[in-house]
């Protein structure tokens, strides 16, 4: 067989699905647990957008016409250059209830709804959105001020033709906005009602293409007003049209409800019924009492009252429920990277992964609404707590990504909304770039009796037989790091995919780490090699031995993962691998020199001569240890392998305290003020980005370390009792504040400059594990 051929069977297994039963297929998953997610807030990307976890649902959603300095502005897409004072999730409970609140200079919007399965409901029942809208709104001309342009549009991704009902421009209703007919729920109806002045206009559109709603409702108001002088649509719809979109003119305040009913048959007495019970007075009474319940749940499972004031309460509850709010169901195919060189005939350099469907919650729904690998584990850290069902739901989707190497990509860029957000360089993804499998964190909680006993029958029933369709996925996936990501010897590993070869970089980044461009040695080569990924590594072997205990298995298979979990905490081998004793600090080890340098050189290209900013190397590389110190330094720590007896975790408690160091009144930094590549750029283009700023999930993991230390015996227990509360109440005091001063949760905050949000904000992925921390509530740290 040629090289060729080698390679194309290559490509062809890294987008052929894992032969293995699959999650998704297992009963817990279908009928009623199935139908009781079918509607759902997501399309987190949109600041309020419905659609089922179907691949081709009906999707609704809504937009407004925002004013800033006096110009009008499209309001669809959660933009961070709409400059919104806030926007999220207030209370969400990830499956019926959610209250959102949005300031948009002037204009306060809330938007709350409702979902419910009534006797006469077609497949995953009737749901209700409430818009309140208030403003404040200042230095505008009278016209402007006066009326609020709401959009509110229901489109079917199917093509099916959308009908119109009919009512006057100025009813208030209830009116019978729209009606059409779906596979899934039959006939469905949207209805509106409101007690408010209001003016109606509409337009209607024949598109397959939903991710440029914007762009059709914008070019369509605009055209109008250009005609006619009016900020209307046009009350013109095309034929068969399938998108339908729903201007609600307002003076504020006002509130509207409108409701969406499937199954129905339209106008008898029992619509009417329907209608009234999901709007008006009764849906008030049923939205507080969904509040009181969403409050109640929230305070018996984190049990904060003893722990934190009320201020910081209401901030723990939005940050779960940016978390829950921010679950969205993505449908389609990643790319694939082809190997260097291979190209399509029609000139694409990737291959298309299976169709898939990924129902995950995400980072950032702004910047990042779409799934990441590693982030995910810790936001089912969070949401296995709230609701096991929907953690499992979303762990099976994930796994079952796992292609026949198991392996499964690190961003998921699935269908053409996601796409339209991500630049070009980071939309392929590489078969051989590993990512941490933060999943087993969530996993090896639900395994460990400690927690089983939070569940009841049913759940542990659940969870039992998830655990064991997964313990197959589990291993093909563990023995995909173990047969790529290891290194020269036994027992090391490394992240594999370092750029050698570049010279632009002050230092190689590592991507696949998740710490992107946090140092490394120097001058990569095969020779490294990471404690990180050595600590996920053991990290999954005994998750994978505690699955195997819970199941009672007990195959020569389960034998060796005794074996493994037995040399990887082997704390021996672990120092002579990583430790630094005269420093007591754990470190990468790798071909490096810290004499490196970016400066400006004189490039010849051909005949022109050309400036770049490149690195100069002052001193030869030679093995060593890669010193420095920083989160990765941290992770023999974090994951509760140093024995508590132990001088070295007298060390890793000097090293965390030390405000030269790692300590700071926010957090601790991700990498030490002493380290030659402390805040440096990692090239002309590209700031520091974890070379200094405090990062929520990391601090996670280093208290989760203290408070396991504070609880056993040892020399040290006390000490590290007290720096956990230290830096556990810096954390929630910072990330509180932040959020009551600038209305958002951040990606990371800054070591100095008062411990400020920075990054993409309205990042609440795993910045919402200060609920955790709020709560105490840790991972299992041994098996
Ligand atoms: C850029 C730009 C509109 C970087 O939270 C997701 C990831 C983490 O997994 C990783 O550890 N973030 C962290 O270092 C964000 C990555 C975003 C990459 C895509 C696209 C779009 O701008």
């Amino acid at each position: 067989e040629g090289e060729g051929a080698a390679t194309l069977r290559k490509v062809m297994r890294s987008v052929t699905p894992l032969s293995a039963p699959r999650m998704m297929d297992l009963p817990q998953f279908q009928s009623n647990h199935k139908e009781s997610l079918y509607w759902g807030t997501y399309r987190p990307n949109v600041y309020l957008g419905f659609r089922a976890r179907t691949p081709l649902s009906l999707i609704a959603g809504l937009m407004w016409i925002g004013l800033k300095n006096g110009q009008y502005f499209l309001r669809h897409v959660c933009q961070d250059s709409d400059e919104l004072s806030t926007f999220g999730w207030t209370a969400h409970n990830g499956r019926d209830y959610g209250r959102q609140v949005l300031v948009d200079h002037g204009l306060f919007l809330t938007t709350s709804f409702l979902k419910e399965k009534g006797e006469n409901s077609g497949y995953g029942g009737d749901w209700a959105v409430r818009l309140d809208a208030n403003s404040e709104r200042s230095g505008l001309s009278d016209a402007q001020e006066s009326t609020t342009h709401l959009f509110f549009y229901i489109a079917d991704e199917t093509g099916n033709q959308i009908t119109m009902g009919s009512y006057e421009p100025s009813s208030r209703g209830p009116v019978l906005l729209a009606s059409g007919s779906h596979e899934e729920i039959g006939d469905w109806e949207l209805h509106l009602r409101s007690e408010d002045n209001l003016e109606i206009h509409r337009a209607g559109f024949k598109s397959m293409s939903m991710h440029n709603l914007s762009d059709l409702v914008q070019q369509a108001v605009a055209t109008n007003a250009m005609q006619t002088g009016n900020l209307n649509l046009p009350d013109i719809t095309e034929d068969s049209s399938n998108i339908m979109v729903y201007q609600v003119s307002i003076k504020t305040p006002a509130q509207i409800d409108l409701v969406f009913l499937s199954g129905s048959a339209s106008k008898s007495p029992v619509t009417e019924e329907r209608i009234s019970k999901l709007t008006g007075p009764m849906l008030s009474t049923s939205l507080e009492t969904k509040q009181k319940e969403f409050e109640e749940r929230y305070d018996q499972i984190f049990n904060v009252n003893n722990k934190i004031d009320s201020r910081e309460l209401s901030v723990g509850r939005a940050a779960l429920s940016n978390l829950l709010g921010g679950v969205g169901y993505f449908y389609g195919q990643s790319k694939i990277a082809l190997p260097k060189g291979f190209t399509q005939k029609n000139g694409d350099k990737y291959i298309p992964y299976w169709p898939a469907a990924l129902y995950t919650a995400v980072p950032s729904r702004s910047f990042f609404p779409r799934g990441f690998l590693w982030d995910e584990g810790f936001h089912q850290l969070v949401i296995w707590r709230w609701d096991v069902h929907i953690s499992m739901d979303i762990i099976g989707h994930w796994l079952d990504l796992l292609n026949s190497d198991g392996w499964i990509p690190r961003e998921q860029i699935l269908g053409a909304e996601a796409l339209s957000k991500v630049p070009e360089e980071f939309v392929l993804q590489y078969p051989s770039n590993g990512n941490p499998p933060t999943l087993f964190l969530a996993i090896r909680d639900l395994a460990s009796g400690i927690h089983a006993q939070q569940f009841s029958d049913e759940e542990a029933e659940k969870v039992s037989s998830f655990l064991e369709r997964a313990y197959i996925r589990l291993n093909s996936w563990f023995q995909w790091f173990n047969s790529t990501q290891s290194g020269k010897y036994e027992g090391t590993f490394y992240w594999h995919g370092r750029d050698s070869i570049t010279r632009r970089e002050l230092n190689p980044k590592t991507l696949t780490s998740g710490l992107d461009d946090y140092p490394r040695a120097s001058h990569p080569n095969d020779e490294e090699r990471h404690v990180d990924l050595r600590c996920w590594m053991l990290l999954a072997t005994n998750c994978i031995r505690s699955i195997a205990e819970f199941l009672k298995m007990d195959s020569s298979l389960e034998k060796d993962y005794y074996k493994m979990s037995n040399q990887l905490s082997d704390f021996g081998t672990l120092n002579k691998l990583h430790l630094d004793d005269k420093i007591g600090a754990y470190f990468d080890y790798g071909n490096h020199t810290e004499k490196v340098r970016l400066r400006w050189f004189d490039v010849k290209d051909k005949d022109t001569m050309r400036r770049e900013f490149l690195r100069e190397t002052l001193q030869p590389p030679q093995l060593q240890f890669v010193p420095h110190v920083g989160y990765v330094s941290l992770f023999p720590f974090m994951m509760g392998t140093i024995p508590p007896e132990s001088w070295v975790l007298e060390k890793q408690l000097d090293l965390i305290s030390n405000t030269s160091i790692l300590w700071t009144d926010y957090g601790l930094r991700s990498l030490s003020r002493t380290s030659s590549i402390y805040m440096k750029r990692n090239t002309e283009h590209d700031p520091p980005y974890w070379r200094g700023a405090i990062w929520i999930n990391m601090n996670y993991m280093v208290l989760s370390a203290l408070h396991h230390y504070a609880h056993e015996d040892g020399p040290y227990s006390s000490r590290a009792g007290e720096l956990y509360d230290k830096l556990r109440s810096n954390l929630i005091r910072n990330i509180v504040q932040n959020y009551n001063e600038t209305g958002f949760f951040w990606e990371n905050y800054d070591q100095k400059n008062k411990g400020k949000g920075k990054g993409a904000r309205s990042f609440t992925g795993w910045t919402s594990l200060i609920v955790l921390i709020m709560a105490e509530s840790y991972p299992t740290l041994h098996r």
